[in-house]
């Protein structure tokens, strides 16, 4: 009887399958895009989701940062990698202002920081303690930085605080600000021909784990607050003197309105949840494989369709 019940109220949904859902609004879903290859093709992926629904999608090229507070007002509709090590501050300091909603956190965990690919540690055997990496400062030298050891940072709107870091422990290093990802792999490539130590921003998950073995810079380790509070970690009178989470969230948000005026949208929104590996080819099919984001996001979707036909199993657009 029981059963016979449930058979029949689920009928009873079918007949009508819209009563009480309102249906997504024509206007187009905006999606930010940044300057990294995972975000760029995570981004053309949930679009072309969004799409195959019936929704309208439009991308707007923004600075990482700025978007949070774009998200805030509405301007774009939500951001679908929130690195904590990166963006954590500015999507806190969007969410206090509010605006903005946290919808959940993908499955990756991940970690952003100093990283040296493995032959390095060759030359300075005392990795990855950063101890260690100062007492090496000498092998880092170039013309650029004198008898100070070269760090090749991110592009500036990644907002490393690498500066602020050097400062705050003390280290006999010059940070340089690459202008673009590709000048980070560029730097590391450029080294492994003569095995040439060299430490520059890395991240994971990343397609770069795949091609060059390494590994992150132990810092201090990660304190809430050791961004803005000088008390937290060992230097007492300056902020930054830790590393990034070695473990840090990577999370999805979005304008506090999508969930009324695209529903459908938003509760795919809210199941949608990558994994390492995953956002790892990702970023492989184009930072090796050479595609446009547009196609590889068609292939990712063409080779995966278990994992993405999930996120749409049971909300209003299945
Ligand atoms: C934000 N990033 C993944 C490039 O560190």
């Amino acid at each position: 009887m029981r059963l016979m019940k449930h058979t029949l109220s689920a009928a009873a949904l079918m007949a009508a399958p819209f009563a009480g859902f309102a249906a997504d609004s024509e206007d187009p879903i905006v999606i930010p895009i940044h300057n990294w290859s995972s975000q760029i093709i995570m981004s053309n992926v949930v679009g072309q989701i969004f799409e195959s629904m019936g929704n309208s999608v439009e991308f707007v090229t923004t600075d990482s940062q700025a978007v949070y507070e774009s998200v805030r007002l509405g301007d774009v509709t939500l951001e679908l990698e929130v690195w904590e090590g990166a963006f954590g501050k500015s999507f806190n300091a969007a969410m206090e202002k509010g605006g903005i909603v946290d919808v959940g956190n993908h499955d990756a965990v991940t970690r952003e920081d100093w990283w040296y690919p493995m032959w390095t540690k060759e030359a300075c055997p005392g990795l990855p303690d950063w101890k260690a990496l100062n007492d090496c400062a000498a092998l880092f030298a170039t013309a650029e930085t004198g008898d100070k050891g070269r760090y090749l940072d991110g592009p500036v709107d990644w907002l490393k605080h690498a500066s602020e870091k050097v400062e705050a422990l003390e280290m006999d290093f010059v940070v340089i600000n690459a202008g673009s990802a590709a000048a980070l792999w560029a730097e590391i490539g450029a080294a492994e021909q003569d095995k040439r130590p060299v430490v520059v921003f890395n991240w994971t998950p990343n397609f770069a784990e795949a091609v060059w073995p390494g590994e992150f810079v132990n810092f201090p380790e990660w304190e809430e607050g050791c961004d803005k509070d000088p008390s937290k970690g060992p230097n007492p009178d300056l902020p930054h003197d830790c590393g990034n989470p070695a473990s840090g969230y990577l999370k999805k948000a979005a304008w506090e309105g999508m969930e009324a005026k695209w529903p459908d949208a938003y509760e795919v929104l809210t199941q949608i949840s990558f994994t390492n590996p995953q956002i790892a080819e990702m970023a492989k099919l184009v930072d090796i494989d050479e595609l446009e984001p547009e196609e590889a996001a068609a292939q990712w979707l063409e080779e995966n369709p278990d994992v993405w036909q999930g996120w749409l199993d049971g909300t209003g657009a299945s």
